[in-house]
């Protein structure tokens, strides 16, 4: 069986990061092992008096245990990191553990808008361990960050969406794709490119006029655990992008839903059928 070790927070009530990496991958059939950067009583998108408490003095020392007892991953898979320290503790992990591949989803904001605590520093940051990735998947919003150029929400077509692609890869990840793409009203997807190929991908769903926190983990974690099971990443994408727009499907369709997260585990039946 395939082992990822999936590197961000614990938000413990907020479906988002490890209560969905976890699962989802468990579910796939892949073994999920975790390294919790903190412990936060909910997302930060609660705003208001959510606790935290940050682990980043774990990271070094989990990972020393592992190496001691020769423990390895097939691939490294981070999200939600709280700290300029955890971007280079993280740097250092994909350092020890050479052989895996390492999968970054630079989470860090939404709608032209970071999450709250963090800033362009921190975005500059992030695209440092991004520029040593395998495979990045950030949402336009991190990708203008993490560029520097303007947020566009509309009105953009595919050659400026091939463009931020290609400065994505410019940095040094292999290969990028790019969530949150619509290119016209009724539709959203992803786009991706493969740097060592010069070839790109896109694929498109109808556009659900609703904005949810977590989908960007629900799609970040499908798509790494559908790598792990031996799909190539278009394929990787399309189950992820699928299964992303299933849990919101859901979620729109059950009376009295939360708004803080996507009913991501009731989907879980059609994800494991896409495999
Ligand atoms: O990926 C979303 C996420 C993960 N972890 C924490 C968050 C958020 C989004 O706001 O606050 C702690």
């Amino acid at each position: 069986m395939k082992r990822i070790v999936t590197v961000q927070d614990i938000s413990c009530v907020g479906k988002c990061s490890l209560t969905v990496a976890l699962p989802i991958i468990s579910a796939m059939g892949v073994e999920a092992a975790i390294l919790p950067t903190a412990v936060l009583s909910t997302h930060t998108a609660f705003k208001k008096g959510f606790t935290l408490h940050d682990l980043t003095g774990e990271i070094a020392p989990i990972t020393a245990h592992w190496k001691s007892e020769g423990i390895d991953f097939d691939a490294i898979y981070t999200g939600y990191l709280a700290s300029f320290d955890q971007i280079d503790l993280v740097k250092q992990m994909a350092k020890d553990f050479p052989g895996a591949l390492l999968f970054v989803d630079p989470a860090m904001g939404d709608n032209g808008k970071l999450y709250y605590g963090f800033d362009e520093a921190f975005a500059k940051k992030m695209a440092e361990l991004c520029a040593v990735a395998d495979i990045i998947v950030p949402n336009m919003t991190e990708a203008a960050f993490m560029l520097g150029i303007p947020y566009v929400s509309e009105g953009y077509d595919e050659e400026y969406v091939k463009d931020v692609l290609r400065k994505l890869c410019a940095m040094g990840a292999k290969k990028a794709a790019l969530t949150g793409v619509s290119l016209d009203a009724h539709k959203t997807g992803v786009m991706a490119y493969d740097s060592e190929t010069d070839e790109f991908f896109s694929y498109y769903h109808d556009r659900i006029p609703v904005q949810y926190h977590g989908t960007g983990d629900v799609f970040a974690s499908a798509c790494v655990g559908a790598l792990s099971r031996g799909k190539s990443l278009n394929e990787a994408l399309v189950i992820a992008a699928d299964y992303t727009y299933e849990s919101i499907r859901l979620t729109e369709a059950e009376p009295g839903h939360n708004w803080y997260g996507v009913n991501f585990e009731q989907a879980i039946p059609a994800l494991l059928k896409s495999l």
